[in-house]
């Protein structure tokens, strides 16, 4: 039985060895075509979605971008070059022509030299790219320093993005729209887009009031890391208008993922009169919130609510449960339903070390309507109402 077993098991592998490996040549090429026809295809269904990158919307970018064709060209010709050389030595002198290798190659000219040749001339073109590269890179960090440049602060924040007009003093607030209201451009729009005008040379000056956060938007090509307590500079000049899409590119905490960038790039009559508009809001908003009027419960938790849930709602939820236990819940928190002192405090102060910011960035009636919000919301129901002049007090 043993003996049978045994003799078996050696036919099987002498059956084995003398069958001669195949390599199916036309199958592999036919699965490799349609690889490619499926990836061609998925690019053309997703139509923001190319085989190339993204088309610069200014000068720097375009550089950059004309850089990386440059390279793509040399070595899509070396790949050429090379197969072609290797694809023809394998065909034409195969030993079944009955081809002869030629000993004595290493003793002609081109044997001899060709060492040195090769990779001079490999060294040359590196020269080249190397050297378009360095200028571009002199380019990217040499802010130019024009008259009128455009200044706009970046600041990155724990999930959103503050910009800062430095020479107006407009600030927009730049948030992801939840996925109920975005559809298709779900973690790709925001409630504020940048707006720049193309024609002027723009200074972005990066930093964060947090962690690191990183602005990237494909189109203006560079990306810079925005670090608490620096401030780095980058600067475009824009020659196209257009809606430019990037996002948050420095994993900064939960919602890394809701920190889309949207780049709406218009021109310099438009931009203009955006400026204006912005300025407009601004001064009603100081008017009202600087005027002594007192405010009924309703209108403050009508106000409230809605900046709640833009400003707040991302770690503290709608809900006001909260995610515990990094986010505390509101509900029936100590402080949300304690004495008010504290609760305006560490609105307005924050919670050192913690992603509690101090919000005293808010104006007095944005901060008395989000804190009688928080005091009678989801049944807290302390019946307390705070006013504008409450948080003047406390400030
Ligand atoms: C980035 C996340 C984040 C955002 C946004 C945020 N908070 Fe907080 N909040 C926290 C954390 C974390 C704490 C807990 C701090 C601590 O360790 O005591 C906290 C604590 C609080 C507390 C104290 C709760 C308690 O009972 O301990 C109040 C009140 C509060 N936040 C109000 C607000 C308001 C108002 C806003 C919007 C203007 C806001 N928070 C936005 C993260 C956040
Ligand atoms: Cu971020």
């Amino acid at each position: 039985m043993n003996h049978h077993h045994t003799d078996n098991s050696k036919q099987t592998s002498s059956s084995l060895l003398h069958t001669p490996a195949r390599v199916n040549l036309p199958r592999i090429i036919s699965s490799l075509l349609l690889l490619v026809i499926g990836l061609m295809t998925v690019s053309v269904v997703q139509a923001e979605y190319g085989i190339n990158f993204p088309q610069p919307a200014g000068e720097v970018a375009q550089e950059i971008y004309d850089i990386h064709m440059l390279t793509m060209r040399v070595t899509t010709a070396l790949l050429i070059i090379v197969f072609a050389f290797v694809f023809y030595s394998l065909y034409f002198h195969r030993k079944s022509r009955g081809y002869k290798a030629d000993q004595n190659f290493h003793k002609s000219w081109f044997g001899q030299w060709a060492w040195v040749i090769v990779p001079v001339l490999v060294l040359g073109v590196d020269m080249t790219i190397a050297g378009k590269a360095n200028s571009v890179l002199k380019k990217v960090w040499e802010v130019p320093d024009d008259e009128n440049i455009l200044d706009v602060k970046v600041t990155g924040h724990q999930w959103w993005w503050e910009f800062d007009y430095l020479d107006s003093g407009i600030k927009v607030e730049s948030r992801y729209i939840p996925e109920e209201q975005s559809g298709d451009l779900y973690l790709r729009e925001v409630d504020n887009r940048l707006v720049l005008p193309t024609g002027i040379k723009i200074r972005f000056l990066h930093t964060s009031a947090d962690v690191l956060h990183a602005f990237w938007v494909p189109e203006l090509a560079v990306k810079k890391d925005a670090i608490p307590g620096y401030i780095t500079e980058t600067w475009i000049e824009l020659d196209r208008e257009g809606v430019f899409r990037g996002q948050c590119a420095e994993l900064c905490g939960t919602w890394h993922s809701r920190m889309p960038i949207v780049v709406e790039v218009v021109s310099p009559q438009r931009f203009a009169v955006w400026s204006e508009e912005q300025k407009a809001l601004k001064l009603a908003a100081e008017a009202e919130a600087s005027t002594d009027k007192v405010w009924s419960k309703d209108e403050l938790m009508a106000k409230g609510k809605t900046l709640y849930e833009t400003k707040c709602a991302a770690c503290h939820q709608a809900t006001g449960l909260g995610l515990p236990p990094a986010f505390p819940a509101l509900k029936g928190s100590a402080i949300a339903i304690g004495p008010i002192a504290a609760h305006i405090d560490i609105v307005i102060n924050g919670k050192q070390g913690t992603p509690m910011v101090a919000w005293s960035s808010m104006n007095d009636l944005e901060l008395a309507a989000i804190v009688t919000y928080e005091r009678n919301a989801w049944d807290n129901n302390t019946g307390d109402v705070v006013q504008p002049a409450d948080i003047k007090q406390a400030r």
